[in-house]
């Protein structure tokens, strides 16, 4: 059965049998004091902050037993997977591979790059590691989605504009129709979040639609309601 979610621009019909949640990055690297954000002189206190939201957004698809793919932006220990072009890039010193408080960074099986534990997948939920910002680019997601007919993608996690945008335009070029879930993602600046969520809905969802966690809970608890009428059950 097909859900009606209030969205921007307009209202974003998620048919749960073909929906996945994917959950952009949220790893120590990024969101926990002492990491490699907040070494960058981020403030990622605005990043903690919706740690909450993103593990109800995640309660829900757990809930429903809906598939749940977790990215981590994470590098072979060779760098092999890591242009020069991208590690040469920000401060020498706290280039990608370097050791930081949390273990080197961003690289694959260190402290820093591990899920926040609150948010950690199960077994079954789907991990993909990406050398890019974007999902789809040398990890075989899209092939993984394909074999669960998985044609919608509900967003959450860091940051807006950078992984969680770059992600979403990747997976709106492929086919897959894509709602951000608004308050389970965040930027180091809330100017930049601000603007990719518009830039998003722009044009008549031109990337995708946004909508607020508590409007896609009542979406699904309306429509369990309307099932247990449909079967007689009390709901
Ligand atoms: N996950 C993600 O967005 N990676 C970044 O590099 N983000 C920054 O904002 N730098």
């Amino acid at each position: 059965m097909a859900l009606s979610v209030p969205a921007r621009p307009y209202n974003f019909v998620l048919e749960p049998q073909h929906a996945a949640l994917v959950v952009i990055d949220m790893q120590r690297d990024f969101i926990e004091p002492g990491g490699f954000g907040a070494v960058l002189g981020n403030d990622v206190s605005r990043l903690t902050k919706i740690v909450p939201t993103v593990a109800a957004l995640i309660a829900l698809f757990r809930a429903h037993r809906l598939p749940i793919v977790h990215t981590r932006e994470a590098h072979r220990p060779d760098l092999s997977d890591c242009p020069p072009a991208k590690r040469l890039r920000g401060a020498p010193g706290l280039r990608i591979g370097d050791r930081g408080a949390m273990g080197r960074i961003l690289i694959a099986g260190e402290p820093g790059n591990q899920i926040l534990p609150e948010l950690a997948p199960l077994d079954g939920e789907i991990v993909i590691d990406k050398p890019g910002k974007g999902m789809f680019w040398a990890t075989g997601l899209q092939e993984t989605l394909s074999a669960r007919s998985i044609t919608q993608l509900v967003f959450a996690g860091v940051t807006t504009e950078v992984c969680v945008q770059t992600s979403m335009r990747e997976a709106n070029d492929r086919g897959y129709e894509c709602l951000l879930v608004e308050d389970a993602t965040e930027s180091y600046f809330p100017e930049f979040k601000a603007a990719a969520i518009e830039m998003i809905v722009a044009q008549g969802a031109i990337v995708g639609w946004t909508t607020p966690l508590a409007a896609l809970e009542r979406a699904f608890s309306q429509a369990m309601v309307r099932t247990d009428k449909h079967t007689g059950a009390v709901a």
